[in-house]
């Protein structure tokens, strides 16, 4: 009793009252709403056996009868294999795990759901494909496969430390406040020294400039505006498919604009208080900046080893803890990076070499050892199939109009990778600087066969936009905390409700335990995907189904109904909250894991290769009927010592949602206890005083490893719920493509 006392006096909801379970479980039918669906399979049947004879419809036929499921022949395709069509469409889960189920009739050789691809997504921006170095060719960086996985994410800032940034309606909405830090009026030519202003006010330089010994040392030319800036930002994140100009790496990263280079030049202490500036560090006589930027981009550099205070400051800037990438261009000098500043400093530094469409390094390029990756360059502006269309301004002198243009050089490949960078922390927001630096490097694409490059000349390899994302994401989802397992109201303040959640890598399915306004047991789920750091965010479905002692015919019930959104945020692995709007009742609750006083909460752990299931002794973790036989219902189970709270969702007599729960003891090499049905008030005014818990018969759980194990229940007709007996054999439910978390 001492146990139920204690786990009854919290989460426990009811459960103590005598010792009642929150039984719920998850449905796994709600992971289907997000997930691609086929209606039909592909079949392969034995070439021998004692229904080798018979036509393909017939053994079609045969099969169906044999697996309870309907099923029609399509048609026959090539290698023998048969196209055979489901009753209705299926969730990718569901699919795999009927064509699972097929595959081990006698008569089946092989059978897979008949997924559907389609073309990389390509935006619908006119110019796109002109932007040959999106491309997944040799000397591409892969981009329209990486816009797949993620096309960024507002929560990420590149700055652009380079000549200013103008107004082209391509970086509308993008641009953050920046600053301009050339201190030199003659240099910055906006008339003054350092100010709040980074627009680009054109770098232009006449003959009477080059009287000035500013210019003169620095060997400058007479020449228009470069619009250096504008071009630089426009490669990271030009507005995306808007039907207009150009697509950029990142279609949702945010710029941040700042001015070290002025006319010709710009002194390393600009350059220098720029990029502190822009890491999120105070620069005496600046105001701080309010947008750190996570990436920040360099397209700049001469001749010159760098010196202590470049390694210095690009250090502290990293230290900081909000930048995660100094992205610098190797330089167009032709000569080893280590003789030039800043792409000397690949210490700190991640540095660009530029290569050619055909994956040679680019005839201008810096080099060497130093380089950290490669990217798309362009080899010549005058030839439009390999070099770099971005955005320019046609002003000679003063902004003028907005246009695109082509370029070539180390100052496109550094945005190339800036803007990668921006995508992977887009999907994964908590990389490391050395994190970011190792998966651009392993995630690189080998130098093609014929290419001039090797790793001692040209860094890892070219920069590859998907390898990097999907290297990024599985990074994510095995670091950080993994927050499996059972929560309620932090404090414990709301005993009676909770909400349970499986967490496999960057998604959690969360199950909610609660009240209609009838005061009966109502379950909602929500498949939530993480949005950045520690918080995750999804759709909140309702879900009806078969009566729980009657779900053998898991054919019938309709999909899940969105019934609003939900996002949940961490704060530490014990401490969170909940926000959700349901039927437009909009509240946030506090969370904190409910401990069920039994012994240690486990430690759990997710990983991107499925996990050695049978192998856990723990066994915290979403459960359902094997091979989702039975989909739309399932247990969640809490697992302390030799106790497990189980929480069974599922459906009464109406079809409607319905929870129970067991408090289960270990009992010999069972886990037994009561099966209680909770009532309560309605969720959106919960009152802890008033719910009630009755108990309702009895549960038990037998695990043969960590990964089967028969769910039994009794009911004695208590509870409005009819007298029944039933046992199920369940496993875990991995809901995502692969990988799943184990507790321990
Ligand atoms: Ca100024
Ligand atoms: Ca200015
Ligand atoms: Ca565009």
């Amino acid at each position: 009793m001492s146990a139920c006392g204690r786990a009854a006096a919290r989460f426990a909801l009811a459960l103590c009252g005598p010792a009642v379970a929150l039984a719920v479980a998850p449905a796994p039918a709600l992971a289907q709403t997000a997930s691609p669906a086929t209606a039909q399979l592909i079949v392969k049947f034995r070439d021998a056996g004692e229904r080798a004879g018979l036509s393909p419809a017939m053994r079609v036929a045969a099969l169906a009868g044999d697996a309870g499921t309907p099923l029609a022949h399509a048609r026959a395709m090539a290698l023998g294999a048969q196209v055979v069509t489901l009753f209705r469409a299926l969730p990718m889960h569901e699919a795999r795990a009927l064509a699972a189920k097929l595959a081990a009739n006698p008569d089946v050789e092989f059978a897979q759901p008949d997924g559907m691809r389609r073309r990389a997504f390509i935006p619908s921006d006119p110019l796109v494909g002109e932007q040959v170095f999106f491309d997944s060719s040799p000397g591409g960086v892969n981009a329209f496969a990486a816009w797949d996985l993620t096309r960024g994410a507002t929560s990420v800032v590149v700055a652009v430390v380079d000549t200013g940034i103008t107004a082209h309606a391509e970086l509308s909405g993008r641009s953050l406040p920046g600053y301009d830090f050339i201190a030199d009026p003659v240099i910055s030519n906006d008339g003054d020294g350092r100010d709040s202003d980074p627009s680009d006010p054109g770098d232009w330089v006449t003959t009477a400039d080059l009287a000035n010994p500013v210019f003169t040392r620095n060997n400058c030319k007479v020449e228009d505006s470069s619009w250096h800036g504008t071009s630089v930002a426009g490669i990271v994140a030009a507005n995306s498919n808007n039907a207009k100009g150009v697509a950029g790496m990142d279609w949702f990263a945010r710029l941040l604009p700042v001015r070290v280079l002025g006319k010709c030049v710009g002194y390393d202490s600009d350059i220098l208080d720029g990029v502190t500036w822009a890491s999120g560090v105070l620069v005496p006589g600046a105001p701080a900046n309010p947008n750190p930027a996570q990436v920040i981009n360099l397209s700049l550099g001469s001749t010159d080893a760098c010196s202590a205070l470049y390694h210095s400051v690009f250090a502290q800037a990293l230290a900081h803890g909000v930048t995660r990438a100094i992205v610098v261009a190797a330089g167009n000098d032709s000569v080893d990076v280590a003789t030039s500043t800043p792409a000397g400093c690949f210490a700190e530094a991640i540095v660009v070499a530029a290569t050619t469409r055909g994956g040679s390094l680019a005839g201008y390029s810096n080099f060497g050892a130093g380089v950290t990756v490669s990217a798309p360059g362009g080899n010549d502006v005058d030839f439009p199939s390999d070099s770099i269309l971005t955005l320019f301004n046609d002003g000679k002198t003063v902004p003028g109009n907005d246009r695109y243009g082509y370029t070539a050089g180390t100052s496109s490949s550094a945005p190339i990778v800036s803007g990668v960078v921006s995508l992977m922390l887009s999907v994964a927001p908590n990389l490391t600087a050395a994190q970011v630096r190792s998966i651009l490097q392993s995630s690189a694409r080998p130098f093609p066969a014929g290419s001039n490059c090797n790793t001692t000349k040209c860094g890892a390899g070219i920069v590859d936009a998907r390898a990097a994302v999907a290297a990024a994401q599985a990074q994510a989802g095995t670091s950080g905390t993994n927050y499996q397992g059972l929560w309620w109201r932090a404090g414990g303040t709301e005993s009676g409700w909770g909400v349970n959640l499986a967490h496999q890598g960057n998604q959690i399915f969360a199950t909610w335990y609660t009240y209609d306004t009838t005061g009966k047991p109502w379950w909602l789920s929500m498949l939530a995907s993480r949005t950045n750091g520690e918080n995750f965010s999804g759709v909140i479905y309702t879900t009806n189904g078969p009566p729980f002692n009657n779900n053998t015919n898991q054919t019938s019930f309709p999909p899940a109904r969105p019934v609003g959104n939900g996002a949940l945020s961490f704060t530490g692995a014990n401490n969170g909250s909940f926000t959700y709007s349901v039927n437009s009742v909009v509240q946030t609750k506090p969370l904190a894991r409910y401990d069920l006083g039994t012994g240690a909460q486990p430690t759990c752990t997710y990983s991107p290769t499925t996990p050695d299931f049978a192998a856990a002794t723990n066994y915290q973790d979403l459960w359902w009927v094997a091979n989702g036989a039975e989909s739309g219902w399932g247990v969640n189970f809490a697992h302390q010592g030799n106790t497990i709270f189980a929480t069974w969702y599922t459906y009464d007599s109406n079809n409607a949602p319905l929870w129970l729960s067991a408090l289960v003891t270990r009992n010999g090499a069972a886990y037994t206890g009561a099966l209680y049905r909770t009532n309560g008030p309605t969720f959106n005014a919960y009152d802890s005083s008033k719910w009630v818990a009755t108990p309702v018969g009895t549960a038990s759980l037998a695990f043969v490893d960590g990964n089967h194990a028969t769910f039994g229940y009794t009911t004695d007709g208590q509870g409005g719920l009819p007298v029944a007996s039933q046992s199920k054999q369940v496993t875990r439910f991995p809901f995502t493509a692969s990988g799943g978390t184990v507790c321990h």
